[in-house]
Formats: C-alpha cells, sequence, structure tokens
C-alpha cells in the first residue's frame, strides 16, 4: 500500500522540506453493498470504509498532512478541540512526528474508544464543561497564544489531506459516482470531498462531479434549520456540533452540485447502523450510519436512485464506541452450561 502522502503527491501542497509521515493511512476498502443496495432502494451502492484507516476513522487522511506541515515550520506541539476522532488522530500522528498534542473535550460526551486511544497515544486530555463549540473557540484561543499548531479541520492541510478520499473512489470506479452521502458535524469532510472530485473533473481524471449529500442529526443540525444550535444533542456524539466551522463551505457545496442537506432521527440513525453491520458485516460508529439513514429517508421521501450509483462514506469504525452498540440489546444473561439449555437459545430444535 502507498502512503497517503506519495500517493497522491501531486495534488498536495508538498515541498521538499514536508516529512512523508504515514501510519498507513487512506487505500480504504471501497466496499459493493448488494444487500443493503436492495433494502435501500438504489442501483449500485458502494461503502468507504473509513473505519479501516490507522486510527479508525477518515480524520487520518487530514491528519498526516497537517501534522507533517506543523513539523515543516517547526511547531513543536499541535492542539485541538474533538468530539473524539480528530483527537485520537491528531494524538496518533503527534507521537510518530516527536510532537506534543492536547485535545479539549466536551466531557460526558466522547466515545470510549477515542479517550483510550488520545490517552494512550500521550496527548494531554482535557475535558471542558462544555460543547465542542465550546472547545473550539477556547483551542482556537490557545493556538494563538502559544504558538501550537491548530489540528481542527479550519487547518488548510485537513481539507487537503482529506479530498483524498474523493480521489479514492474515482481511481477505484473509473468515473464519478452520481451520489455521495455523508454524516456532517463541523462540516470539514463535506468541503473536502467536494473539493476532491472537483479537482479530478478540473484535471480531466473524470468527467463529472456527484451530488453531495449531507446528513445531521436532528438534534443537533445547525445548517439544516439555518442557525447554530447552543445545546446540540444527538446519541452520535461524534457529530455533536452546533456551530459548524465549516458551514458556509458545505452549504456551498450542496447548492453547487446540486446535492441536499437533510436531518435524520437518533432513532434513524441506530436502525441504519444496526442494518448495515446485519445486512453487510459492516460495523461504523453511529454517526458514520446517518449517511445510510439520509439515504433510506430521501428514497422514502421520493427520491429516485434505483439508477444511480451512490457511496455512502462510513467515517468512522464500530469498535470506537462499544457503550453505544451494547446499549441497544437487553442484558445478556447466562444460561447453564449444558447442550439442552443453549440449543434454544441459538434456534435450533432436538432432532
Ligand atoms: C465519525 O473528531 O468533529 O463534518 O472532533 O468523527 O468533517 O466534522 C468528528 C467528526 C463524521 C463529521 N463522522 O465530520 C471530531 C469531529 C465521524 C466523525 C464526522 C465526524 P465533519
Amino acid at each position: 500500500m502507498i502512503p497517503l502522502l506519495e500517493r497522491y503527491s501531486d495534488y498536495l501542497p508538498l515541498t521538499a522540506e514536508t516529512p512523508l509521515l504515514t501510519l498507513g493511512e487512506g487505500s480504504t476498502p471501497l466496499l459493493r453493498a448488494r444487500h443493503l443496495e436492495r433494502e435501500l432502494g438504489c442501483g449500485v451502492l458502494y461503502l468507504k470504509y473509513e473505519g479501516m484507516n490507522p486510527t479508525g476513522s477518515f480524520k487520518d487522511r487530514g491528519m498526516v498532512l497537517a501534522v507533517a506541515k506543523a513539523v515543516e515550520r517547526g511547531a513543536r506541539s499541535v492542539i485541538c478541540a474533538s468530539t473524539g476522532n480528530t483527537a485520537a488522530s491528531a494524538a496518533a500522528y503527534a507521537a510518530s512526528a516527536g510532537l506534543a498534542c492536547s485535545v479539549i473535550l466536551p466531557a460526558g460526551y466522547v466515545a470510549p474508544g477515542k479517550l483510550a486511544q488520545a490517552l494512550v497515544y500521550g496527548a494531554r486530555v482535557v475535558p471542558i464543561d462544555g460543547t465542542f463549540d465550546q472547545a473550539l473557540a477556547l483551542v482556537r484561543g490557545a493556538a494563538a497564544v502559544s504558538g501550537a499548531e491548530l489540528v481542527n479541520s479550519v487547518n488548510p492541510f485537513r481539507l487537503e489531506g482529506q479530498k483524498t478520499g474523493a480521489f479514492e473512489i474515482c481511481d477505484t470506479l473509473g468515473s464519478s459516482p452520481d451520489v455521495v452521502a455523508l454524516p456532517v458535524g463541523n462540516a470539514g469532510n463535506i468541503t473536502a470531498y467536494w473539493k476532491g472530485f472537483r479537482e479530478y473533473r478540473d484535471r480531466n481524471v473524470v468527467q463529472g462531479v456527484p451530488r453531495m449529500w449531507g446528513f445531521q442529526a436532528e438534534g443537533a443540525a445547525p445548517l439544516v434549520q439555518g442557525r447554530p444550535v447552543d445545546h446540540p444533542q444527538t446519541l452520535a456524539t461524534a457529530i455533536r456540533i452546533g456551530k459548524p466551522a465549516r458551514g458556509d463551505e458545505a452549504l456551498a457545496a450542496v447548492a453547487n452540485s446540486g446535492g441536499l442537506l437533510d436531518a435524520v432521527s437518533d432513532t434513524e440513525i441506530m436502525d441504519a447502523y444496526r442494518l448495515v453491520a446485519s445486512t453487510e458485516g459492516v460495523m461504523c460508529e453511529p454517526a458514520s450510519a446517518a449517511s445510510i439513514a439520509g439515504i433510506r429517508k430521501r428514497v422514502a421521501a421520493g427520491e429516485d436512485l434505483s439508477e444511480s450509483t451512490v457511496v455512502a462514506i462510513l467515517t468512522g469504525h464500530g469498535l470506537k464506541d462499544p457503550a453505544t452498540a451494547l446499549a441497544q440489546f437487553g442484558e445478556l444473561v447466562p444460561v447453564p452450561a449444558t447442550l439442552e439449555s443453549v440449543l434454544h437459545p441459538i434456534g435450533t430444535a432436538p432432532v
């Protein structure tokens, strides 16, 4: 596998001084979802399984470049606000580059896997009594006074790295898909994908661009409602964001691609989360399932995708958030260790 910065060096702002960091990011699977495409009514549906990145989310595509550029300019440390995945990714790449890392998180709303990653990779972890949006405001101030590199998606190098997801989809398909669906939080990823698709079209690698479909959680849907949300709420904590930093660019991506933004409820998200895992064998995190929930909702509302090639971006790995997974199920009560007592629960009758 070719490291991301080398694979797409022609499209990235690299110089002779940019260290070619890698933890094995990018080149993630594009899986044909044959059961789900029938279930949802898509002509062809692919899952871009970004959970297969080294820290388990799409953030690694942008973080590898943001941290490389921080090293290039001589920074000694990086800092970010995060709902969890950015923190995990920043901590890992900072560790590999020999930089210090600080992360500011909304206390109580970060999935345990992500928190564990940030701590084990050696970041300074600072939970605040507040939201992601407040944490982002704080790290902007902290970066300005400390000289630490801010590696949230307000950092342009993050988006440059993340646009490679669009390149990979086109490289694998040999053309642009018709529709790309993805969850929207701080709105960096939809902005980055749109940039990537346009660059490939402008360089004549592919003919067209897809329609960009972005989905927010109902309790954290500032772009759908057209105003900031002070107290965002959703089970999909990764996208529990009320004032997206890249909101205007996301709106432009949607408008210019003929796409749409919509909100999906936590129930719709969790139904989609179980559906994609149980029909395709792909476990993503709840936020990622907003893309599947959104496709389902729009088809139910009359959108015809029966002739379309659709790609859903599954942004993070399901193992990030085992607590939310287990909360979907009842308690598992042990039975005696006898053949008789296990036959019934596994659905087998004695012959
Ligand atoms: C799994 O880690 O904002 O719209 O601080 O972790 O680019 O923000 C995470 C966001 C989607 C939304 N899916 O992407 C953070 C953070 C997952 C995520 C998003 C996030 P953006």
